[in-house]
């Protein structure tokens, strides 16, 4: 009698809950590349092939430590398509009296492991993934009579809780808790930028990629390939970012340059979130690496605390939000959004700039920053009225690092604050002043960012005003919104005309924008 540990695709650590739970003597390893995980959404390449190599790379080191792995390779022909039908598989073959699994990073998926028990007639155990360092449960009891959740209170707790960049008197460090105003200068070439650590497909890689590049033509190139695909490498990548861009990424982390596709950003969002690196052990490393100063450049405060944030914070806040919410989450759409998604949102082939190099980019490196995705494709999802499912989806598909847990409640409450309201406290909608304010796309684009009503005028302009004079009733009491409702009143009727009618002309030829 032995039990079975089924590891997904994004939870190849060695410390996975369910792995503790096996004796390697006498227990087994499902792990399965399957058609109905590759086609939920029509995923970047690049993505499907870190996530085959991150598995193979994984269940290699898993059977060189003496587990019992049984790996199912990709092939569309197969039989075996689901979770479901992998872990049937093995117990056909053996002796299996339980089935041990981690909380996977899907409700669909959880949905899934639920039904196992009635469907195999084998005991379940779906333990907790302590890969995170916050439970649901935890989180739910945080949120428990809050009226308005705000990542910056959860944050705080969090800070508490590990001791990160907290002084002997249980203080934030420097006095503050954020020092998010220092971070959004606009860059201008100096420092030079830097760029991720790059790596050479292995042999395992490349047969990756030849699979891939024979079975998918999804979104998205393939050549270029140069993740990492496995935690040593991902450390490396992590010690590269610290020492050569950690000391610029909090000044110019919302830097929107015409020709940079990562800037100062550390391309470590996929590596956490299939399970390569830990979440603490990361915010470990930079926290050190401020107090021993050991990078290239003095390391100041807000750049610490800014990526600190992100991971202890933000990540932790929305993975949160998701288990508290799911299943009706994905359904909400305040709005009442109709818009499709314009088709150049895979191909990249539109006049505008700063959507083109977002979308090219995103093409080129499965890999956006987070001002390319909240302020450029994630703005003009939300100005245009983009149905959530349908850019939620996009999102998903386009990003290596894009898991649901964290796409769903970054898209629809953050990009599209299709929630309204429960995770961020107002849209993130905003002009092409702030693009131009942000970087240099507006000088390379063939519209004007200077003017909203002519035929030339920057779409996300008009688009701006008619957001806010459409959402008028729902978002003019939003404490935070009343600069620009004030802005609104102030405008003429003729004004007010000229612009609702460019916004209905660019929503009527989006396609040909
Ligand atoms: C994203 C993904 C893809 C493309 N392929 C696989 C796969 O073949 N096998 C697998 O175990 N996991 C894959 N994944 C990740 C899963 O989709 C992910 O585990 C669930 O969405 C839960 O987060």
């Amino acid at each position: 009698m032995s039990k079975l540990c089924l590891i997904a695709g994004d939870q190849l650590n060695m410390n996975l809950s369910c792995l503790q739970a096996l004796d390697p003597d006498q227990d087994h390893v499902v792990m399965a590349e399957l058609s109905n995980e590759t086609g939920y959404v029509q995923h970047h390449v690049q993505k499907i092939a870190l996530i085959f190599s991150a598995m193979r790379h994984f269940a290699d080191r898993l059977g060189n430590e003496g587990y019992r792995v049984h790996y199912h390779s990709f092939d569309p022909s197969a039989e075996l398509r689901t979770f479901t039908d992998a872990i049937k598989a093995c117990c056909d073959q053996h002796d299996i009296d339980q089935i041990v699994l981690t909380r996977p990073g899907e409700w669909r998926v959880l949905d899934e492991f639920n039904q196992l028990e009635d469907r195999l007639g084998i005991p379940v155990q779906i333990l907790e993934d302590d890969r995170f360092l916050s439970t649901p449960e935890e989180f739910a009891d945080w949120a428990e009579g809050r009226k308005t959740l705000r990542m910056e209170f959860f944050y705080r707790e969090m800070r508490k809780r590990t001791g990160l960049l907290m002084d002997e008197d249980d203080q934030p460090v420097g006095g503050q808790w954020n020092y998010d105003a220092e971070n959004r200068k606009k860059w201008t070439g100096d420092p030079e930028s830097s760029a991720p650590m790059h790596f050479q497909p292995d042999e395992i890689t490349q047969q990756v990629l030849d699979l891939v590049a024979e079975h998918f033509d999804g979104f998205g190139e393939l050549e270029g390939f140069d993740y990492a695909v496995t935690t040593g490498q991902a450390r490396r990548a992590l010690s590269h970012f610290i020492k050569t861009a950690l000391p610029w990424f909090g000044d110019f982390q919302d830097a929107l340059p015409d020709d940079e596709d990562y800037l100062f950003h550390s391309r470590i969002s996929a590596y956490l979130n299939i399970g390569l690196l830990q979440p603490l052990e990361v915010c470990q490393a930079v926290a050190e690496a401020w107090q021993d100063q050991t990078a290239d450049a003095e390391i100041p405060l807000n750049a610490v605390e800014g990526y600190i944030r992100q991971v202890l914070g933000w990540r932790e806040f929305i993975r949160g939000i998701y288990w508290l919410k799911m299943p009706e989450y994905a359904e909400l759409n305040q709005f009442d959004n109709q818009a499709d998604l314009p088709d150049w949102y895979w191909s990249g082939d539109t006049d505008m700039r700063c959507l083109a190099k977002a979308i090219s980019a995103t093409r080129r490196n499965a890999y956006a920053h987070h001002i390319q995705r909240l302020m450029v494709t994630g703005n003009f999802a939300l100005l245009l009225g983009i149905v959530p499912k349908q850019i939620c989806d996009w999102y998903l598909a386009v990003y290596a690092d894009a898991f649901d847990w964290v796409e769903l409640p970054n898209t629809l409450g953050m990009v599209m604050h299709a929630d309204g309201g429960l995770l961020g406290s107002k849209p993130y909608a905003a002009s092409g002043k702030y693009i131009q304010r942000m970087g240099d796309h507006c000088k390379h684009c063939r519209y004007n960012v200077q003017t909203k009503n002519d035929s030339d005028s920057c779409p996300f302009n008009s688009l701006y005003w008619d957001f806010l004079i459409r959402h008028q009733d729902q978002l003019k009491d939003n404490a935070r919104m009343r600069m620009m409702y004030r802005n609104v009143d102030r405008m003429s009727d003729e004004d007010r005309k000229a612009v609702l009618q460019r916004a209905e002309w660019i929503k009527q030829n989006v396609e040909d924008l």
